[in-house]
């Protein structure tokens, strides 16, 4: 004997309940992205940042590395100031985000800044550097990166990498 019609309609609707939420498990998980460390060395260099002011691949990948961990996590943070992307460039200065007063240099949505495209995070670096002239402005650069061997951080990447010249931060 067949169930009753609302029993059936009962069934149904639990599974597509259960289905829309894996869909958004999914669907969330799928937002925090981690760049592949190469793919994030050839952006950086098909955009002109090795040996730009004299800073290496490494030291940029090495920075990332430890700021964000290459992962594209949209910020968490309990105040209106927040630092977003690869590169956590913040929203007062950076990027705008609606919310927080922003002198948006980079002229950007901090959005941007959390999405797949990583190109225009990189160009944005490239303005916070181009500005303040040392990766200074990523403190965790000097503390983990300067002065180190970094070569690791680009090792077995397929792509030509310039020869490392000398680092003028080196004088500082
Ligand atoms: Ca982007």
């Amino acid at each position: 004997m067949d169930p009753h019609p609302i029993l059936q309609a009962a069934a149904v609707m639990r599974v597509l309940v259960f289905t829309l939420a894996l869909l958004s498990s999914v669907l969330v998980a799928s937002e925090a992205k981690i760049i592949q460390r190469c793919h994030l060395a050839k952006e950086l260099n098909d955009l002109g940042l090795s040996q730009y002011l004299g800073f290496t691949l490494g030291d940029w990948l090495c920075t990332v590395f430890h700021e964000s961990g290459f992962n594209t996590d949209p910020p968490v943070s309990p105040t209106r100031r927040k630092a977003y992307g690869l590169f956590r460039i913040n929203n007062s200065d950076w990027c705008s985000d609606g919310v927080q007063p922003s002198k948006n240099l980079c002229n950007i949505s901090c959005s941007k800044l959390i999405d797949d495209d990583i190109k225009d995070d990189i160009l944005c670096a490239k303005k916070i550097i181009k500005q303040n002239g040392h990766l200074k402005a990523w403190p965790r650069w000097a503390k983990r990166c300067r002065g180190k061997d970094l070569s690791v951080y680009v090792k077995s990447c397929n792509f030509e990498i310039p020869i490392q010249e000398t680092k003028s931060y080196e004088t500082w």
